[in-house]
């Protein structure tokens, strides 16, 4: 059985912002059943987790013999493991895959900084000045990544890993109000919430999140 970590409470209260949904949704994708294993703040730096995951974060991935972490690295092996998430054509795997890499190198770190900047830099005296260079950032990202998507459906014609990826990595941005500033993403990322293996990830997540005992 796949076992994959998570907070044991998410902040974000069943958002689905964390990273574990990214991880579950893959699962979902390629139907395949796992168990998750709570972690706590105190526990995710802890010698035991650390030997799973060298920063001391989730989601990690357990599966026999196999432990990854990264998310990232985690839906790649999924998506070439099963069938479902990477197109047969070689170059077309490989464009979907130059799609995941975008959105955790690319897209992901502006979004973070807004973060960032609310969350941990929010009390000095410059955080008022740089949220808005910030949010620019964000902006123009995302504008290049509409421009290229256009009226297409997902980024390479058929959904692959790389807009499992890229949808998760804008619904981030959504509190701030940018990704619903751009239509077309917005559009983009609802496409991805409406598939059913997203809508089974969502809701075991939001179940898991506030549930009863922790
Ligand atoms: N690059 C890694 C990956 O893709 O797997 C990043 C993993 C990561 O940042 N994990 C976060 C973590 O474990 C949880 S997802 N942080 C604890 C630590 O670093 O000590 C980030 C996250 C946290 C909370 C919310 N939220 O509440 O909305 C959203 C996303």
């Amino acid at each position: 059985m796949i076992t994959i970590t998570a907070f044991d409470r998410s902040p974000d209260g069943g958002k689905g912002l964390a990273r574990d949904t990214r991880v579950r949704w893959a699962l979902e994708e390629v139907g395949q059943p796992y168990e998750v294993r709570p972690v706590s703040f105190h526990a995710l730096k802890e010698p035991a987790h650390l030997r799973l995951h060298p920063f001391g974060q989730i989601p990690t991935f357990e599966d026999g013999d196999l432990a990854l972490f990264e998310t990232g690295a985690i839906i790649l092996h999924l998506a070439q493991r099963y069938p479902g998430l990477l197109p047969a054509d070689a170059n077309a795997r490989a464009r979907a895959v130059a799609w995941m890499f975008a959105a955790v190198n690319t897209v992901e770190p502006p979004i973070l900084d807004i973060v960032t900047v609310k969350l941990v830099e929010g009390d000095k005296p410059w955080a008022k000045d740089r949220m808005p260079l910030v949010r620019e950032r964000v902006t123009a990202r995302f504008r290049q990544l509409a421009a290229y998507l256009g009226d297409a459906e997902w980024l390479e014609g058929e959904f692959t890993a790389g807009d499992l990826m890229m949808v998760h990595v804008v619904l981030r941005a959504r509190p701030s109000g940018i990704l619903d500033e751009i239509p077309v993403l917005a559009a983009y990322a609802a496409r991805g919430e409406a598939r059913p293996a997203y809508q089974r990830a969502f809701a075991a997540q939001l179940a898991y999140n506030t549930r009863t005992e922790p």
